[in-house]
């Protein structure tokens, strides 16, 4: 029999079949029709079954015995022996000396549960995710001017009826493929806009060589100088108020903070953008009067600015997201039929896993952990006194830089005991160096993963997992869409379902709280803790997302505050979630990247994705057919650059930056900058582009600048 459940990678969440596959214990996959895939699925999506029964699967327990190596041992040792370490290290130094590390992969049901786990048994503030890396400056910038934090608030199907859709710093067509379907009506308009240093996949879908359109273009590449998208935004909103393209009526009655907004763009004229972005001031105008051609204000079918990572990771990721809503603003966009700005959500469960609780300062529902009303409701529905629910942690890179670290004077001491959940940070984590010291120095690390990724194997506990296709629960796709994960097979080895780790662990602290191990249980309390919240899940279970998927189509888009709510597929249509229920406009400026090039530094180094690895690439490595494509890490230069270094096509390439070295082969293409390489992250040893990362962060959101930094570049054999 057929089980429809949903791809186990990105955000996207391919719908797909699961069937026995004949003679093995395996599954194979077909896809399925899901509004965000149409019946398409990427190469990641259907190889995925193959990790299911990979050869080296953790399927026990592991601990680390008095030799150093990892060894088999039962599941009341391993628990056993979490349990003794962590009250001892709480008994010496304090609950706040734990700390959790959770994942956007994780299920609703894992997520949440990670956070009451965290605040009620360890009754640490110390929780953070990997989500931090990915979605939190965007997430901040949403927050803060549009009252809600739901990547795209409006379905991913709407974009194909738009003019012009602008993508900043995102690949599409390699990190969500099927996606790219939605984009063909808007290129045949001639409206796609990619702002991206590469012609990258998704910016040749543009049809243009570089900056000029072409003869049949589709739209336009934009090419700016790494870390200056703010100043293209800047520019364009310039020219949109300058030229008189704004939409009067809408900042009126929709928004506040214009005049600050227009003073700041005051000085960002064209030509003055071009010096410090690169990108010629003709089309900086040309650029804003398609938007404004495209927009409702003027009679155009609508307008779409979305941003990925590529302007996200920066230190000035908050304000270029901020930067890209003042110019929907200006235009009129967010909120309207056929328009708006969107993030485009990453991980599987990105969306979801920043909605109930493992962030830092948040409780479930979206709500904030230092918010007295959600306190006391959320205490409530966990039965604890709200006095005994910790304040905000500290960020993701703060937090695994503070690992193991002793008190000082000037800082606190760092936790001393770690558990992650669905992350490998020293491979993922910035500047990886410091974070691989960190993990060094504490006195325990427990990882539960069900690969032995890198960080697995530096643990002193490994507990083994069930996958994705190995259990029942929620995910949230990109678009707030609440879906359904369901189980094909049955667990590995002796695998266990997270929630029963964390019950089980609860139940050896003496907690008294309960936890349920039962995911449609687990879900109906979540429900219960978002009721209110900004996320409100509370009108959903397990039992109507299944008896409405056949019935009204997949999944409910939240909030979905009452059992007899239809969902809300886009939230901004007659106010803004907001206090006064409009949009915030807030004035930004340009600074630049923390690591910018200079003669030692001559190079501009920008990381990211290829189709076939996924992440850290702990789970496609593992993947033959995705491995043989893509088994090493490549940087791709242009001929021009790598001429002048001496560097050959396929040879070896040594990196060096203020953090460290790595190696890796170079890739000639002429589809980059001659100031800028590429380097992928889904790769580990020497090839790991994180060794070379700076990990400064965003003032307001705490990303790390994974985007951009400064490095020099020669053969591998040169002498330095
Ligand atoms: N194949 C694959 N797909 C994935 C994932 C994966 O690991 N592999 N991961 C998923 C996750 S978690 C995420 S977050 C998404 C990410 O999806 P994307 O945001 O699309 O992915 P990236 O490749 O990280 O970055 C996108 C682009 O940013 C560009 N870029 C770099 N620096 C700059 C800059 O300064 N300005 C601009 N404008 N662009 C810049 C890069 O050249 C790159 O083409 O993908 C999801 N899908
Ligand atoms: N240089 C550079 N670095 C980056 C980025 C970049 O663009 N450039 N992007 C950043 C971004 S956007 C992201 S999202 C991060 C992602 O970085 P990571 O968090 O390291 O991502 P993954 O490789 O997906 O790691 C997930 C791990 O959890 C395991 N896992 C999967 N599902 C579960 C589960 O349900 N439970 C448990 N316990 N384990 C599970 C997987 O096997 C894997 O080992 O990387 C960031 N790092
Ligand atoms: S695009 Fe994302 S969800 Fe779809 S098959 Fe590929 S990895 Fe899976
Ligand atoms: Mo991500």
């Amino acid at each position: 029999m057929s089980t429809a459940t949903h791809c186990p990678y990105c955000a996207l969440q391919c719908g797909m079949n699961l069937d026995p596959a004949e003679g093995t214990t395996g599954v194979s996959v077909t896809p399925r029709q899901f509004p965000t895939n149409a019946g398409g699925l990427c190469q990641k999506g259907w190889t995925s079954a193959e990790l299911l029964r990979t050869p080296d699967r953790i399927t026990t327990p592991l601990l680390r015995g008095r030799d150093g190596e990892l060894h088999p041992v039962g599941w009341d040792e391993a628990l056993a022996t979490i349990t003794d370490r962590v009250q001892r290290i709480q008994a010496e130094h304090g609950h706040d000396a734990v700390a959790v590390f959770g994942g956007g992969g994780l299920t609703n049901e894992k997520a949440y549960t990670l956070g009451k786990f965290a605040r009620t048994v360890l009754r640490t503030p110390n929780i953070d995710y990997n989500g931090r890396f990915c979605m939190s400056s965007a997430a901040a910038a949403t927050n803060r001017a549009l009252g809600m934090d739901r990547g795209l608030p409006f379905p991913l199907t709407d974009l194909s009826g738009a003019d012009v859709v602008v993508l900043l710093g995102s690949n599409l067509a390699e990190t969500m493929p099927p996606a790219v379907q939605h984009l063909a009506p808007v290129r045949d308009r001639g409206g796609l806009v990619v702002v991206d240093p590469r012609r990258s996949r998704t910016a040749a879908l543009t049809g243009e060589p570089g900056g000029t359109q072409g003869e049949g273009s589709q739209g336009v590449h934009v090419q700016p100088v790494p870390g200056t998208d703010l100043v293209v935004l800047l520019a364009v909103t310039h020219v949109v108020i300058a030229e008189n393209l704004l939409d009067q009526d809408y900042l009126a009655e929709r928004t506040t903070g214009f005049e600050e907004v227009r003073r700041s763009v005051a000085p960002w004229w064209p030509e003055r953008a071009e010096t410090v972005c690169g990108v010629p001031a003709g089309t900086l105008r040309r650029l804003a009067r398609m938007l404004a051609a495209a927009s409702p204000a003027r009679g155009g079918r609508g307008a779409y600015l979305l941003t990925g990572r590529g302007v996200e990771q920066s230190t000035q990721g908050t304000a270029t997201v901020t930067a890209t809503i003042n110019l929907s603003l200006v235009l009129g966009l967010p909120g309207r039929t056929g328009s708006g700005y969107g993030a485009i959500t990453g991980q599987g469960n990105g969306q979801g896993g920043r909605e109930h609780g493992q962030k830092a300062d948040q409780l479930p529902g979206y709500r904030s952990i230092t918010d007295p009303a959600a306190r006391a409701h959320v205490a409530a529905v966990w039965g604890v006194d709200e006095a005994t629910i910790p304040g905000p942690g500290r960020p993701a890179v703060e937090l695994l830089t503070s690992l193991g670290r002793p008190a000082t004077d000037e800082v606190p001491g760092g936790p001393r005991a770690l558990f992650v959940h669905g992350a490998n940070v020293v491979v993922s984590a910035p500047n990886v160096h410091r974070v691989a010291e960190a993990l060094r120095r504490l006195d325990l690390l427990v990882v539960c993963d069900f690969v032995p990724s890198e960080t697995a194997l530096l643990a002193d506990v490994v507990l083994p997992v069930t996958q994705w296709a190995e259990e029942e629960g929620t995910m949230t796709s990109l678009e707030g869409r609440v879906i359904r994960r369901r189980r094909a097979v049955d667990p590995s080895g002796r695998a266990r379902s997270e929630l029963w780790i964390l019950a089980e662990l609860a139940r050896r602290f003496g907690s008294v709280v309960r936890f349920d191990t039962d995911p449609a249980e687990v879900f109906d309390e979540l429900a219960r803790a978002s009721a209110g919240g900004v996320a409100d899940y509370s009108g959903l279970s397990h039992a109507r997302l299944d008896a409405d998927e056949a019935a009204k189509g997949p999944g409910y888009f939240w909030p979905v505050p009452a059992g007899d709510h239809p969902g809300t597929p886009r939230p901004f249509q007659d106010r803004f979630p907001s206090v006064d229920g409009r949009a915030r406009m807030v004035p930004v400026d340009h600074y630049g990247p923390a690591d910018d090039v200079r003669p030692d530094a001559p190079v501009y180094l920008v990381t990211g994705r290829v189709l076939q690895h996924y992440q850290s690439g702990a789970q496609t490595r593992r993947v033959a057919e995705l491995n043989r494509i893509a088994a090493e890490a490549h940087v791709e230069l242009h001929p021009l650059l790598a001429t002048r270094l001496g560097i050959d096509d396929g040879s070896l390439i040594r990196l060096r930056t203020s953090r460290g070295e790595a190696l890796a082969r170079a890739r000639w293409s002429e589809s980059i900058r001659t100031d800028t390489v590429f380097m992928p992250f889904h790769f580990s040893g020497t090839g790991s582009v994180n060794l070379l990362t700076s990990d400064a962060t965003d003032p307001i959101s705490g990303m790390p600048e994974f985007k951009v930094c400064a490095t020099d570049l020669r053969p591998a054999g040169a002498v330095r």
